[in-house]
């Protein structure tokens, strides 16, 4: 029996998904928890219309005893979210229970340990910002880099999804941090929990119209999911107003309820007191660009314009996502597929209209099947797609003909459009920390400058002037921010997640191990005579759930086990397919034996331009199996040229100091920079 602490004693829930309506009645009816009043206006396939305002697990069964998960009960009996975390925040143990744990993550805030440690678990807490587009304010960055020192562990995460991440925050010191966040322009609200996460776009600052829609796009949406009932800033900020102006059709669409989406006199009109049953993102892209991994949101939406580039409508997909879990093999990496095309003024409403069909019927008994992709699934798209229309109230138009996609990276220096730069930084695994630190803040705050958050944890620089760039580059370049031509391109498509120490649900290393593991293959790729140039995507994560998207990787790692990972193949350089796992339980001491034949053979046998993805995938994993079980680790390339360099002192002296900030000897950084420039040389480029 789990007892529910912080409430009375009599809440209790039975097992972890027992919960039944008596008993729930029971409370409502003793007063001690606020509930949203009315029912929604006019169901349209909700089985349980009848339980007054409550979404119950509804594509399952509708008996009097429906299953719910345990954070069904904890949504369900919070106010709102804010009972018992109001009361756990302030009592003076260390950390907060379960209950008041899994409210937290609405606010933006995680509970962990530092798993390195052992004996007496020290609590901490990690906090991550909501930054739609990755927008970040200048005077947010300054905020927030201060934060991490005061009160963090020093390092600033940029995340997979455009946001920051500060790690270490005491109990004692979260009010402060939080209302600090609050108040210098930022938010935390929403970031994590079972509702609408940070909304994806390009990180670009162009000013080009398709651009500059889908950023608004996205702003809109966020918006129009931000929970509403106040009890983020009741508890962070002593219920003081905040100020955000929203624009009239963002409060239009949240307020219409002429096709039964709403709770009527609720204050959550959209999410009642159930939000939604896991987890939701949505991404606004632009044809071509897809630097947001479009496919692996629950929602992808991308701008559709004249040929005048005028901005007409948008073009759907629906349910992606990447979690898993191993060994459970109904639990899959889903690929978004399309819903159809609407008119740009109904992009509010159609994106309401299906949050609300996952809302009323997305598992609610199992969070291992809650997100949108397992009810698209188990649906299929046209069944999916009518209950939507009867929310959105009209029917899809076909969906428009795409071009490729690419990935865009946006790094070094580009035009914006209005006559200013901006400077795209790879930043290794999104961890700001130390040197670069220090030089980001003093270029940040000389040059008051916002800077945008990509999905691939990279930083970008707005608003430059060009008299400031030189400057910039080299102050950065100091620091160890180099200009992409300078960084390796394993370094610049690679993503690791933040895993162990203090992710719970690592089994194993990935941002602590990634370096070590792109310098392993950069030495296998030179050892089977891959050219510099050419780059494979990999994504290295310390679990199954996917959270630097390795399923869309050339090669991508899911720790299985300690020290070791599961391989995944066929994913491409756009991201447009899913990987598939290829061996389990590779220990990490073992990667070249994997390694090296997949390479040697890409390398002997591909197509002109055939990436290692799109290899793989052709020759199949049989194939690549005998390669790896035959291998015999003889490679025969001819050899390489022997190549002395002679610097003088105090070239030497200089790139000496830079290359131990890339954790590289000089030598290799003097050979990375010739190789750069050759494979320049041979692409034709301009150095
Ligand atoms: Fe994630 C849980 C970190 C993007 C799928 N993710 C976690 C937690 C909060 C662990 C936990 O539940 O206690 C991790 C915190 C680690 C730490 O100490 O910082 C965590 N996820 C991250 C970040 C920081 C990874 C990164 O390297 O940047 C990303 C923060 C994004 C943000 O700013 O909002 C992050 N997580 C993702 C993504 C990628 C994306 O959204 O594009 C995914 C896969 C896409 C998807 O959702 O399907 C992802 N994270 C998960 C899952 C599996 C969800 C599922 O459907 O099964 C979990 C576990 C869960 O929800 O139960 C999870
Ligand atoms: Fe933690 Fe797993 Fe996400 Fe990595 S993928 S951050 S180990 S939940």
């Amino acid at each position: 029996m789990a007892l529910v602490a912080g409430a009375s004693k009599t809440v209790v829930a039975e097992t972890e998904s027992k919960i039944y309506m008596s008993k729930y009645r029971g409370l409502r009816s003793s007063g001690m928890i606020t509930l949203m009043g009315a029912a929604r206006a006019l169901p349209v396939s909700s089985p349980c219309s009848s339980s007054v305002g409550i979404v119950r697990a509804v594509s399952t069964p509708d008996t009097v005893a429906v299953k719910r998960s345990k954070v069904e009960l904890f949504k369900e009996q919070s106010n709102f979210l804010r009972f018992p975390l109001n009361e756990e925040l302030q009592n003076e143990a260390p950390g907060i229970n379960e209950v008041a744990t899994q409210l937290i993550k609405f606010h933006g805030s995680y509970q962990q340990t530092n798993r390195d440690e052992r004996g007496t678990k020290s609590y901490q807490f990690m906090l991550r910002t909501k930054n739609p587009c990755g927008k970040v304010p200048n005077k947010l960055y300054l905020v927030m880099d201060d934060l991490a020192d005061e009160f963090g562990i020093g390092t600033l995460r940029l995340t997979t999804r455009q946001t920051f991440q500060l790690h270490g925050i005491l109990k004692k010191n979260l009010k402060t941090v939080m209302s600090t966040i609050i108040k210098n322009m930022g938010s935390t609200l929403g970031a994590c929990g079972d509702l609408n996460r940070n909304v994806l776009a390009p990180a670009a600052p162009y000013t080009m119209k398709e651009y500059a829609f889908a950023q608004e796009t996205a702003d809109n949406i966020a918006s129009l999911l931000t929970p509403q009932s106040g009890a983020y800033y009741d508890i962070w900020v002593d219920g003081e107003k905040v100020v955000s102006v929203e624009p009239p059709e963002v409060v239009a669409a949240r307020n219409d309820n002429s096709h039964g989406t709403n709770f009527q006199d609720s204050p959550e009109p959209i999410y009642g007191t159930q939000f939604l049953p896991r987890k939701f993102k949505i991404a606004v892209t632009v044809p071509t660009d897809n630097s947001v991994d479009i496919l692996t949101n629950d929602v992808g939406i991308v701008v559709i314009s004249d040929s005048d580039g005028e901005p007409q409508g948008f073009n759907i997909y629906v349910g992606g996502g990447m979690g898993r879990t191993h060994r459970v093999e109904t639990t899959f990496p889903r690929l978004g597929e399309p819903l159809g095309y609407v008119p740009k003024e109904d992009i509010l409403y159609v994106v309401k209209a299906i949050v609300v069909t996952q809302r009323e019927n997305g598992r609610r008994d199992d969070r291992k099947y809650s997100r949108m992709k397992y009810l698209i699934s188990e649906w299929g798209i046209e069944k999916f797609r009518s209950v939507v229309e009867q929310y959105y109230g009209r029917k899809f138009e076909p969906f428009r003909v795409l071009p490729d996609w690419e990935f865009k990276s946006y790094l070094g220096w580009h035009e914006q459009g209005d006559g200013a730069l901006f400077y795209g930084l790879h930043v290794d695994n999104g961890r700001i920390g130390g040197a670069m630190k220090k030089a980001l803040r003093e270029v940040i705050e000389k040059y008051n400058l916002s800077v945008r958050i990509t999905p691939n944890q990279n930083l970008i620089l707005c608003d430059v002037r060009h008299s400031w760039r030189r400057r910039i580059t080299t102050v950065l370049a100091q620091a160890g921010l180099l200009q992409p031509k300078y960084v390796d391109p394993l370094n610049i498509t690679a993503m690791a997640c933040p895993a162990l120490p203090l992710c719970p649900l690592a089994i194993t290393e990935a941002e602590r191990g990634i370096p070590d593991i792109l310098k392993r293959v950069r030495a296998v790729l030179d050892k089977v005579g891959v050219r510099y140039n050419e780059s494979v995507v990999i994504r290295v994560t310390g679990c199954p759930n996917g959270c630097a998207r390795p399923y869309m990787a050339e090669l991508g790692l899911v720790g299985d086990g300690p020290n070791s990972y599961q391989i995944w193949l066929g994913g491409t350089p756009n991201q447009t397919s899913l990987a598939k796992c290829f061996m389990n339980k590779v220990k990490i001491q073992d990667l070249e034996k994997v390694l090296e034949p997949l390479f040697y053979n890409w390398k002997r046998k591909r197509l002109q331009g055939e990436s290692f993805g799109q290899f793989t995938t052709k020759i199949g994993f049989d194939r690549l199996q005998e390669m790896v079980d035959k291998w015999d680790g003889v490679v025969k390339v001819p050899p390489k040229h022997n190549l002395k360099i002679f610097a003088d002192r105090q070239t030497y002296e200089a790139m000496d100091e830079l290359a131990q900030l890339q954790s590289k000897t000089a030598h290799q950084l003097a050979m990375d920079v010739i190789r750069n420039y050759v494979a320049s040389h041979q692409n034709g480029k301009e150095e």
